[in-house]
């Protein structure tokens, strides 16, 4: 039996617009307005953040606030270290996806020699580097970051040498380059991508469950397919970025919404699937912005419902 921790990184520097670091609140506002007391269940954990750093002038074009970027990852690993080392589930809610940087090297650090899993439920591929980055915004860049993947066949941008250290940075935190394989790591929903993430993701094979497979294939199908892909890692870390759901029919709360996704009963049964192989260690939730909802508090309202209907399977 596994005892939940949250942790509440409200850090959303990493994104184009700001407001994720608002998701968590508007999460845990959806959960009162339910009349549930999800939120004072569990312990939790809030993790300072550098989001007041938009106020500073930034000189990284090609992935902005890194600095910032970097100290608040280091932050996130170092509590979801201490938060496994305490034998305990860490539940992450974080603003923006660059957080899956500090989520990832914090577990490595827990444990160095195990094969870490990683299941990314999203719109986005999130695997550019500063090289190949369209928009400078360090969101779209965690795997890439993780991989150690730099992508420079299709380089587009020239970094600057204080970039290029903090992103190797990065990639080092608590621990050495390389914290994932490409082959441990799928995609599920990944509709919204550019040029060089396509070639790089083509080039390392990396398998992406687009939601008409998991439509005409089911989602039992696919789910059981990937868990055998991930069948040498001894643990398997969940990132649910919200905007692998359907912008149009469910919410366009989200920084970058994409049409076309996951409806929430897919997502629930994506996730309780991977959840029932009793390999997942962590989990985290990302992108809720309520700024940006035109449904009231839509997004955070679903996001709830499904974290409600999972959470039992995390406990199990
Ligand atoms: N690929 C786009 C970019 O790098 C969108 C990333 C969205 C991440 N949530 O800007």
């Amino acid at each position: 039996e596994k005892m939940i921790e949250l942790i509440k990184n409200r850090s959303d520097i990493g994104a184009g617009t700001r407001g994720s670091d608002l998701g968590i609140d508007a999460i845990e506002i959806a959960a009162i307005n339910k009349g549930s007391q999800y939120f004072i269940n569990y312990p939790f954990v809030d993790v300072p953040t550098r989001n007041s750093s938009i106020y500073q002038n930034d000189n990284h074009p090609f992935a902005k606030h890194i600095q910032q970027i970097y100290e608040q990852c280091k932050q996130v690993a170092s509590t979801v270290e201490d938060s496994l080392s305490s034998g305990n589930f860490p539940l992450v809610f974080s603003g923006d996806h660059s957080s899956a940087m500090g989520t990832i090297s914090g577990i490595k650090s827990a444990y160095p020699d195990k094969q870490l899993g990683v299941i990314w439920v999203d719109a986005h591929a999130d695997i550019h580097s500063p090289h190949t980055t369209p928009s400078g915004n360090m969101h779209g860049m965690p795997l890439a970051a993780m991989l150690n993947e730099d992508n420079i066949p299709c380089k587009i941008n020239e970094i600057d040498e204080s970039t290029q250290e903090f992103w190797n940075k990065l990639k080092r935190i608590a621990g050495p380059v390389g914290k994932i394989l490409s082959n441990h790591l799928i995609y599920f929903g990944v509709r919204d991508t550019e040029e060089p993430e396509d070639l790089v993701i083509e080039r390392l094979g990396i398998k992406n469950y687009r939601v008409e497979d998991t439509r005409q294939r089911g989602i039992t199908d696919c789910v059981a397919e990937a868990l055998k892909i991930l069948e040498a890692c001894d643990m398997v870390y969940i990132s649910f970025d919200v905007d692998s759901m359907d912008s149009e029919l469910i919410s366009d709360g989200t920084g970058t919404p994409v049409p076309k996704g996951f409806l929430p009963r897919e997502i629930v049964l994506i996730l309780e699937e991977i959840i029932r192989s009793g390999k997942v260690i962590c989990f985290e939730i990302v992108e809720v912005n309520p700024l940006l909802d035109n449904k009231g508090n839509k997004m955070a309202e679903v996001a709830f419902d499904i974290l409600e209907r999972i959470t039992p399977l995390i406990e199990l």
